[in-house]
């Protein structure tokens, strides 16, 4: 696509979609006028696409997930059709970068899970897989936040304000969705005997597609979101009545279903709502694509054969009941039948081992909102028990154990044990998680079956986390190894060969330093705070939770500043302590977490004894827009978990993969990245997942910890001192007092091992020759990590997906 082309396409787009000529075109048009230019060059690939991926033979994976978190289009689409240069010298003159950056990001996930998701859609268009991914199109995605008096203030999103180029309104692929009500039985025309659903309530799902382009592939994948509709805008009985308000009232209660995503890690039990939302994006794919199997002239007898489906975690695991009731119930297939089609039809990754991350549902909830699948689900967990007896005879607390229904007091339906129940296969995202998913999660369905398990580690696009992240240093890559590697990222192991190469490491140091010139621009905007670009940048960017620990990095900083305040001469390295990450609005101690971050910040930044040797910043509303700009600038990655908690992580792959050096414990897949880039490459501390175990069995008694050691007990003596609050000494006190008192993520125990790593980190930073040398390796070792090796092992070994041959 030359320039002229380009140049061509903005002005015409200019004109006839944005309506506005260049004279008095403002930024926002300029965006526009590049993004339907860019999408118009999506458009015949996508219109092939169908075609190939709906053909007779072809099996296609259906990637359900309640999150997406794509980050925005447009730098990455460009990057995807390899127009980026070109597009640049058509806007001769004006600021691509500028315009790249005005673009809203659809903020349809809380964190890892749906951005996993994103990378999954990047990874499937890229190598041309038949795929699509099913989600729910949010109103209002995850809260922006923002900062006031240091306390985490959320605002609503608003991304679909600006309106949405990317995507395109499908009202004829529409879909109604039954909600509540009760179930019948009645004698067919045949004389058998069937079940019908009579629901309260309807609503329509309307489906907005987005192409996701795949890397120089000339593939793209499509995501499909659902959005709900009233089943007819006006009530026309009610309005006749002249009860206007009534009739509306019906079309605002049908819209909430996809009003807004619920933020993570907050208490979600009993949210009815949350449930609606679930069966509802479920059951409109579902039909979705049994509309597509039976358009394909296929019978559903095939439905396994035309799709496969992922579950994204048990949020949308309805879908195996609801399978079951359209085959059983629509299509009056024999139970059996069914069965084995649905058994044959879906897989399952699981994401957490966090219990209160495990959805169940309270019984009478799940029967008011979904009585026939609750039927079904009874149906299901029968025969299913009836077979654990025989294998099992006798062992009640096995059935008990793995019942669907949770019967241990107020009863509940689990999403997780459907979800097992019904799939052929299960994953976890790391190979430790995955070992614990057999032996602490579902010790019982492993008995029963252990070569349903599998692990799949988690993999993140290099297009977007490098290739539009860091130009610097893709330039400096491409110079030295050739541009392949932006599709082959085992090839980034050439670059050991420059390793100790002192010109590459001085090219490599010099980009460095410009992603943190840049980000400490950034830094200075948005928080006011300056920071010094050669002070060693320090990160840890995720969701605030106490298992992620971003509070065990603040007892190292007020360790720091403590020697510091002891020692006015003391020589260390300087350092920029960087946090990003939002708060469950629910979660209480995570935000005190955030305030915590903030009020050390604010004393250290200003104190001058510390004679600018550490500065604490929390950059506010950390996102994947945000994200691009943080990765390239860090040195040091944060990845301080307590073991056995983290399932995976994949922002320890994105840090890694821009060069810096993680600073971890052995949970998720820090141990896998700890392996690729050697020991001597990976600042490891802390207790494994094998010794917290034992230390919590043996009675753990953090307190001990904290007496034992002056320079701790000093640490959390100076936070609840009131310090750090203004002289209020009982700010903090719930944070202080859960460490002493009850500490269930270990940091006490932890503590001394990290605030000596760090010391190591320290000393390491001084020798910027080996520190550099480190820093390539690990980028070098990253190959294992691309979103590309993951979805090739999904399609080899689960989804037994082939690519589409490339064309001609
Ligand atoms: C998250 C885990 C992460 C993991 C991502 C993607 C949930 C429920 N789980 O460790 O906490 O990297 O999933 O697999 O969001």
């Amino acid at each position: 696509m030359s320039p002229e082309i380009l140049k061509a396409a903005f002005a015409d787009n200019l004109n006839f979609a944005v309506g506005r000529p260049a004279e008095i075109a403002t930024p926002e048009d300029w965006y526009q006028a590049i993004a339907f230019s860019v999408r118009d060059r999506i458009m015949h690939r996508w219109v092939r696409q169908f075609e190939k991926r709906n053909a007779p033979d072809v099996r296609q994976v259906a990637y359900l997930s309640a999150e997406f978190l794509p980050g925005p289009h447009l730098g990455n689409s460009l990057l995807n059709l390899g127009i980026t240069d070109n597009a640049r010298k058509a806007l001769a003159g004006q600021d691509l970068d500028l315009y790249i950056g005005l673009e809203e990001e659809p903020g349809l996930g809380n964190g890892g899970l749906g951005r996993l998701a994103a990378c999954y859609l990047d990874s499937l268009a890229t190598l041309c897989y038949p795929a699509t991914g099913y989600g729910i199109r949010y109103e209002f995605g995850i809260f922006d936040q923002s900062i006031k008096d240091g306390w985490q203030v959320e605002v609503t999103d608003k991304w679909l304000l600006p309106g949405n180029i990317w995507e395109i309104k499908r009202p004829n692929f529409a879909q109604v969705v039954k909600i509540g009500g009760h179930t019948e039985t009645y004698t067919d025309e045949h004389g058998a005997f069937r079940v019908r659903w009579i629901p309260d309530r309807v609503v329509v799902g309307v489906p907005y597609d987005t192409p996701i382009v795949g890397y120089l592939s000339d593939s793209c994948v499509l995501l499909r979101l659902w959005s709900a509709e009233a089943a007819q805008s006006f009530d026309f009985a009610d309005f006749n009545r002249g009860d206007y308000y009534g009739a509306v009232e019906e079309k605002v209660f049908s819209e909430n279903i996809s009003k807004v995503l619920y933020p993570n890690d907050e208490q979600l039990e009993g949210k009815r709502l949350r449930l609606e939302q679930q069966y509802f994006f479920v059951a409109c794919s579902i039909k979705d694509m049994i509309r597509l199997c039976l358009r394909r002239g296929s019978t559903l007898e095939r439905f396994h054969e035309m799709f496969c489906v992922q579950l994204n975690d048990t949020h949308p695991a309805i879908a195996v009941a609801e399978l079951m009731r359209q085959l059983v119930d629509k299509y009056a297939m024999p139970w059996e039948r069914a069965w084995d089609i649905t058994r044959r039809t879906f897989s399952y990754t699981n994401h957490t081992l966090m219990p209160e991350a495990l959805e169940k549902w309270p019984l009478p909830l799940f029967g008011s909102v979904l009585p026939r699948h609750l039927e079904i689900i009874y149906e299901i967990n029968r025969r299913f028990l009836d077979e654990v007896r025989t294998r099992f005879p006798g062992d009640e607390g096995k059935i008990a154990r793995l019942s669907i229904i949770d019967e241990s007091g107020e009863k509940y339906v689990r999403m997780a044990n459907l979800a097992m129940v019904g799939s052929h296969t299960v994953n976890g995202v790391a190979a430790l998680h995955s070992e614990l998913v057999k032996t602490q999660l579902f010790p019982d369905f492993h008995d029963l079956d252990p070569k349903r398990f599998q692990n799949v580690t988690n993999g993140v696009t290099p297009r977007r986390f490098l290739g539009l992240s860091n130009p610097g240093l893709t330039r400096l890559i491409d110079g030295r190894i050739g541009d392949s590697w932006l599709s082959n990222l085992d090839r980034l192991r050439e670059l050991e060969a420059f390793a100790g190469d002192v010109g590459f490491q001085q090219d490599w140091m010099r980009v460095k330093l410009e992603n943190k010139t840049r980000l400490a621009r950034i830094i200075r905007d948005r928080t006011g705070v300056v920071v010094d670009p050669s002070s060693l940048f320090d990160i840890q960017v995720k969701r605030i939770h106490e298992y992620k620990r971003q509070h065990l990095n603040v007892l190292h900083i007020i360790t720091l500043y403590q020697r510091i305040k002891h020692d006015p001469r003391l020589q260390i390295t300087p350092r920029t302590f960087l946090f990003g990450g939002k708060a469950a609005p629910g979660y209480f101690m995570a935000k005190l977490i955030i305030k915590l971050i903030n009020s050390v910040a604010e004393t250290v930044n200003q104190d001058p004894a510390v004679r600018d040797l550490i500065k604490v910043v929390f950059l506010p509303d950390y996102n994947v827009k945000h994200a691009q700009n943080i990765y390239p600038a860090a040195d040091l990655s944060e990845q301080i978990s307590t073991a056995g908690k983290e399932a995976s992580g994949t922002g320890n792959m994105k840090l890694s993969l821009n060069g810096a050096l993680t600073i971890g414990t052995l949970d998720g897949a820090n141990v896998e990245i700890r392996e690729e880039v050697g020991a001597e490459n990976f600042f490891l501390f802390g207790l494994t997942c094998e010794q917290a175990a034992r230390l919590r069995a043996g009675g753990y008694n953090p307190g001990d910890y904290c007496h034992g050691d002056p320079e701790l007990r000093g640490v959390i003596e100076l936070i609840d001192s009131g310090l750090f609050s203004h002289g209020d000494r009982d700010l903090f006190r719930p944070i202080t007092a859960h460490l002493l008192e009850r500490d269930d993520y270990l940091l006490m125990a932890d503590y001394r091992p990290y605030v000596n790593c760090q010391q190591e980190v320290d000393h390491a930073y001084r020798d910027r020759h080996h520190w550099t040398r480190m820093s390539i390796l690990n980028v070098a070792r990253m190959g294992k990590f691309s979103s590309d090796r993951a979805v090739r092992e999904y399609a080899d070994n689960i989804w037994k997906l082939k690519p589409f041959a490339p064309e001609a």
